[in-house]
C-alpha cells in the first residue's frame, strides 16, 4: 500500500495500448503519474515519452526496478512477455494492472497465481476492460434482476477492422476471443463448461494461414449457451455487440451510436475504428478504479484468478479449434485467497 498521494507507475510496452494508457494516465486519470516507460525499442519509448514529458524511459523492467520510488506497474506488452514482469513485480509488492491475457497458457497462469498467493492479498488486476463498459454493466444488472426472466442464450459479435498483431489461429482465441471468455461468464454469473469452434467460409482478406471469421459455441454450467462470432478482418470498423435472449424478451448492447449523418440521399453513421475508441470510457473507468484501489492496498476489478479462468477456457478453445470437436473446460478449485470469486450455479439438465 502506498501512502503517497500520487501513484508512480511504470508502463511496460509503448505500443498501441501502452501509449493509450500513458496518455490516459497523464491527461485523464487523477492520482497517478507515469514515472517510467519501458520498451526495448528506444524510438518507440521516446515517442511514448512525448505523451508524458516527466516520465523516464528504460529498455528493461529490471532497469526500471533500480528506481526505489515505483508504486505500480501497468503491463501492456504482448501476453507472452507478461510472466517475466509479473514475477519480479509481485516480489516488489507493486500494484499491478496486467493487460489480457494474463499469460498465454494455463501452466504459466497458475504459476502467477501461486506466486501471488505468497503475498498477503491480491496485487494483480487483469485488464478485462469490458467489465467497466456502461452497456455491459447495465446488461449484467438486467440478468441479475431477472427482469425478463431467465437468461437462455447470448449472441455476441466481436469484429475488428483488421488483425494487426493477431495473425495465428490460436491468437484469435487467446488474444481476441479471450474477452468473451471473461465477460460472458461474468455477465451470466456462470462458468463455461465446454467450448466448440466452427469455421465458416474464410475471408480472402485475412492473412495467410488464418481462417477468419470463426464461431465459438459456449455452453455454460447452467445450460445457458453463447454463440460468438469472432471476425478480426471485418474491414468496416470495430464492433462489439451482445444480445441476451431471456424468457420474456431480449436486450442488446453495443449498437453503433456515433454521429448520424444524412447527406445527398444517404444516411451514414460513424463506426469506431478500433477498440481504443469503442472502449475509451471503459478504459478510463478501469484505470481510475485501479489507481484508487491501489492506494488503499486493494484491486477493484478482475483478479489474476479471473485471468486464469479465461486462459483455461482459451486453452480448451484452441484445442477445439484444432480438433474440430467440443472440448470440456476444466478448472482448478478456487483458492480462498481469491474470495471475490462467485460460486458456479448448479447445472440444469437440458
Ligand atoms: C486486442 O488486443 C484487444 O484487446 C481488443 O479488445 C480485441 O478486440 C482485439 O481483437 C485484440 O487484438
Amino acid at each position: 500500500m502506498t501512502t503517497r498521494s500520487t501513484l508512480k507507475v511504470a508502463v511496460i510496452g509503448a505500443g498501441m495500448m501502452g501509449s493509450d494508457h500513458i496518455a490516459r494516465i497523464t491527461r485523464r486519470i487523477s492520482g497517478a503519474e507515469v514515472a517510467v516507460i519501458v520498451d526495448p525499442d528506444p524510438q518507440r519509448a521516446a515517442a511514448a515519452a512525448e505523451l508524458a514529458p516527466d516520465a523516464a524511459t528504460a529498455a528493461t523492467f529490471e532497469e526500471a526496478l533500480t528506481r526505489r520510488d515505483l508504486d505500480a506497474v501497468l503491463i501492456a506488452s504482448p501476453g507472452q512477455f507478461h510472466e517475466a514482469v509479473l514475477l519480479p513485480a509481485l516480489e516488489r509488492k507493486l500494484a499491478i494492472l496486467c493487460e489480457k491475457p494474463l499469460t498465454p497458457d494455463v501452466a504459466t497462469a497458475l504459476k502467477i497465481t501461486e506466486a501471488e498467493q505468497k503475498l498477503e492479498r491480491p496485487h494483480i488486476q487483469v485488464g478485462f476492460m469490458r467489465r467497466f463498459d456502461a452497456g455491459y454493466v447495465q446488461l449484467k444488472s438486467m440478468i441479475e434482476t431477472r427482469k425478463l426472466g431467465d437468461l437462455l442464450l447470448i449472441h455476441a459479435r466481436h469484429r475488428n477492422a483488421s488483425s494487426h498483431l493477431v495473425n495465428t489461429e490460436a491468437m484469435l482465441i487467446q488474444d481476441a476471443l479471450v474477452h468473451e471468455l471473461d465477460v460472458l461468464p461474468w455477465l451470466a454469473g456462470d462458468r463455461i463448461a465446454s467450448i466448440d469452434i466452427k469455421k465458416p467460409r474464410p475471408s480472402r482478406l485475412a492473412p495467410e494461414g488464418l481462417r477468419d471469421p470463426q464461431v465459438a459455441i459456449l455452453e455454460f454450467t447452467s445450460g445457458t449457451m453463447a454463440i460468438v462470432e469472432i471476425f478480426i478482418n471485418a474491414r468496416f470498423g470495430y464492433q462489439v455487440k451482445t444480445e441476451a435472449v431471456f424468457e420474456e424478451g431480449t436486450a442488446e448492447i453495443g449498437e453503433t451510436d456515433g454521429l448520424r449523418i444524412r447527406h445527398e440521399g444517404q444516411t451514414s453513421r460513424f463506426e469506431p475504428p478500433t477498440f481504443k475508441e469503442r472502449f475509451a470510457a471503459a478504459y478510463d473507468t478501469q484505470i481510475q478504479k485501479w489507481v484508487d484501489a491501489s492506494k488503499d492496498g486493494r484491486i477493484d476489478g478482475p483478479s489474476a484468478w479471473d485471468g486464469y479462468l479465461a486462459v483455461a477456457a482459451a486453452e480448451a478453445g484452441v484445442e477445439a479449434q484444432r480438433s474440430g470437436r467440443p472440448v470440456e473446460v476444466v478448472y482448478e478449485a478456487t483458492p480462498s485467497f481469491y474470495d471475490l470469486e462467485q460460486p458456479a450455479p448448479p447445472r440444469v439438465p437440458v
